[in-house]
């Protein structure tokens, strides 16, 4: 048997599962012993919780952070891994999440026993006080179909751990006992899975051994009354009895079929689990628990815990009772993560992708008020649920003052602490005292910007948001975005994958009124933002012009900094588009008109020619800049830009600041120092250079510096060497 006891995770685990030390010797027979009975009796499709604690009752493996500490940890085994017991292939079995729902002590929990052959109460407190506190899993094999139970707990007081597992859940068992019918939290129950838009239930009447048959009928016209108008209106109603196990065998068909009309879980979509349990395991280290609502992730991936963004590692994966190398959406999911302490993890955090979502302080959404509550005023704090995490916000509504009962408004939700959710995502609000389920509503937009009263753009934009179609949210998002949006903007503004992105774009960039200005990071633009920057380019170039008539052109950085608050790529395509258009040119650095040639007046011609020729005559022996001006018939502003002009055609050299060569002295120099070396060898000191050109010291050094930055020459000590 002792090599069947493998513990949850992968085999090669077997060695560190802390079974070994000498304090746990005690509990490592017992555990032996006791999995020894139970595979005796269980078949494969069996799971097993164990509790364990060593002699002096210490536990072995804590779970305090969801448990008293007083309670023993409970560590999902996997007690079948031997070759008698093959486990089926996950990939073709259906994962369906069920969620209980309904009153305290209506029998949920006893019903998934009854169902599953698991007590999914698993705390001890839960135990000596036979109530439900936290959430608690069990799983059914149904031909084909895994059913993944989450047992919530019906106290009012529990509510919260209620939320924090109705998530992520396909369809609700809804219990409601036939010796007490309809009862507060049923109410509460139903509400919450209402406003969190389950798709479908099947209501099952618990207890029915308590009651005689007109008792039930009563009953179940008063749920038949109670669901009416709801999603649960043609759902089946099956009285069952745990006790006498009447009733189960048609409870087991009707999950059976409500389970293959689930739809299958697109696992392509970004993957996402938030954390309902999270556990230090000897042996193996941190363990968090959740349904897996999104995706799929795999062994040895690389994911990020948000909202703390800490990226860690998955060493191992576990579902339904076995360990596994992949999970898929639909699957109740344990993650044996690297790289993280217990303690960093809380509920309510999400594991999703590296790097690609942002958390949420601010949305905007859609709330829906309870017929049942009292109006909400706007800013009202409320308790704010989503997935598995909660949070207090304040509600602005966008237009009015009050939400009345039974009504729905869009929102902005401030939450006080970040939340990683996306557009599309189900919550629930509750009162903020006393504490009580008041509404719920759909996250619109997670990136929401604090927003001017009554804004009709506002509106309109949410509006989009709320009821377009991809390309049109694509589109609103992209026209809210004047520096246009890149990919990985789009994806974590709206969940999106890649592909999604790239189809809602296709039409748009094909009728031109999107633009893609960036291949990578591959970013996006309206049509008509690129246009206005490529306005707002043309009148600066033009403006230049005018200004600078003597300049060739604009360099781009400072046509840039014309351009206004522009994103570089939108800068950059719209740019490329006057040049494409031929409206201007480029030339190096430097932007001008298209066709513009530089007009001198004739007067500024021939200065142009007459400094040339004063510069050429002088060759190495420059006159002073201010001698030439001095001769020349333009004043010396237009001088200054003319010499620009000769500068920026190579036709003078500027050597150091107030000394300028015409380009044929430098060329002849280059000649004699190439002669120089060919006859007297590469040494050149200081006055033999001096002797060669003829030029004074206060010249010899700029010129000498001049050549060592060309590579000419090289300073060596006092000496140049002609290279
Ligand atoms: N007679 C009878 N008693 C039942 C049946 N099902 C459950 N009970 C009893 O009802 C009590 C409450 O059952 P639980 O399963 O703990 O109820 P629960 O809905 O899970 O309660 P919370 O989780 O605390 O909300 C227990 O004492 C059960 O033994 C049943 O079919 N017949
Ligand atoms: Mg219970």
């Amino acid at each position: 048997m002792t090599g069947a006891v493998k513990p949850a995770w992968d085999p090669s685990y077997v060695a560190g599962t802390g079974l070994h030390s000498s304090d746990l010797r005690g509990a490592k027979k017992r555990l032996i012993a006791t999995l020894s009975e139970l595979e005796n009796r269980a078949t494969h499709s069996k799971h097993i919780y164990i509790t364990i604690s060593n002699r002096n009752k210490k536990p072995l493996f804590d779970n305090a952070h969801f448990a008293p500490p007083s309670a023993f940890d409970l560590v999902l085994l996997r007690p079948l891994a031997s070759s008698r017991h093959p486990i089926p292939a996950m990939d073709s079995t259906k994962h369906v999440i069920v969620g209980t729902a309904g009153h305290i002590d209506h029998g949920k929990s006893t019903l998934v026993e009854a169902l599953t052959g698991t007590n999914p109460d698993r705390l001890e407190e839960e135990k000596r006080r036979g109530i439900t506190i936290d959430l608690g899993f069990a799983f059914l094999d149904l031909e084909g179909a895994r059913l993944g139970f989450v047992d919530v707990p019906g106290h009012e007081r529990f509510v919260r751990n209620m939320l924090a597992g109705v998530g992520g859940i396909d369809l609700v068992l809804l219990v409601i006992a036939a010796d007490e019918s309809i009862k507060p939290q049923t109410r509460e129950h139903f509400d919450i899975c209402r406003l969190l838009g389950i798709p479908r239930g099947i209501i099952a009447i618990t207890k029915s051994d308590l009651v005689d048959a007109d008792v039930l009928g009563l009953v179940r016209l008063e749920i038949e009354e109670f669901v009416r108008g709801s999603f649960l209106e043609a759902a089946p109603i099956i009285p069952v009895s745990a006790r006498s196990g009447a009733g189960l065998d048609a409870l087991k068909q009707e999950l059976l079929r409500s389970a293959q009309s689930v739809p299958p879980r697109d696992a392509t979509r970004h993957f996402r689990l938030p954390i309902d349990r999270s556990f230090a395991m000897k042996g193996f280290g941190t363990v968090v628990t959740g349904t897996l609502v999104s995706g799929a992730v795999k062994v040895e991936d690389e994911v990020e815990l948000y909202p703390p963004q800490i990226r860690v590692r998955v060493r191992g994966l576990h579902s339904g009772g076995k360990s596994v190398t992949r999970a898929v959406a639909g699957q109740r999911t344990a993650v044996n993560l690297a790289g993280i302490e217990r303690e960093e993890i809380e509920r309510g955090m999400v594991l999703a992708p590296p790097g690609i979502f942002e958390p949420a302080r601010r949305l905007d959404a859609r709330v829906t008020l309870l017929g049942s509550a009292r109006p909400l005023k706007s800013r009202a704090r409320v308790h704010f649920h989503q997935g598995t995490a909660e949070a207090i916000a304040e509600m602005v509504l966008l237009d009015g003052k009050e939400l009345a009962p039974g009504a729905s408004a869009i929102a902005q939700l401030r939450l006080e602490k970040p939340v990683l959710l996306l557009p599309g995502d189900r919550f629930i609000l509750r009162q903020f005292s006393p504490v009580e389920t008041i509404g719920g509503g759909v996250a619109l937009d997670v990136r929401a910007a604090r927003h001017r009263r009554n804004d009709p753009h506002v509106a309109q934009f949410l509006e989009t948001l709320e009821r377009g179609n991809r390309e049109e949210i694509l589109a609103a998002l992209v026209a809210a975005s004047p520096h246009g949006l890149s990919m990985p903007q789009i994806i974590s503004r709206t969940g999106w994958t890649g592909g999604d992105v790239r189809q809602a774009a296709a039409n748009s960039i094909e009728g031109k009124r999107l633009r893609v200005v960036s291949p990578q990071p591959w970013s996006i633009a309206s049509a008509k933002s690129v246009a206005d920057c490529a306005a707002v380019l043309r009148k600066a170039i033009e403006d230049f012009h005018r200004a600078n008539p003597l300049l060739p052109g604009i360099p781009k950085q400072e046509l840039r900094g014309r351009a206004g608050k522009t994103s570089a790529e939108i800068f950059h395509a719209a740019l490329d588009d006057l040049v494409k258009a031929n409206t201007v040119a480029t030339s190096g650095d430097l932007v001008q008109r298209a066709g513009r040639e530089i007009a001198l007046s004739d007067e500024e011609a021939r200065a142009k020619e007459l400094i040339e020729k004063e510069f050429e005559r002088a060759g190495l022996t420059v006159p002073s800049f201010v001698a030439v001006l001095e001769k020349l018939p333009v004043e010396s502003r237009r001088a200054q830009k003319i010499l620009q002009i000769l500068l920026r055609e190579k036709v003078l050299i500027k050597v150091a600041d107030d000394l300028v060569f015409h380009r044929a002295a430098v060329a002849r120099l280059r000649e004699t120092l190439a002669k120089y070396r060919k006859e007297r060898g590469e040494r050149l000191p200081i006055p033999a250079f001096k002797e060669l050109t003829g030029v004074t010291r206060k010249y010899a050094i700029p010129l000498l510096e001049y050549l060592d930055r060309e590579h000419v020459t090289r300073r060596v000590g006092d000496e140049r060497v002609i290279l």
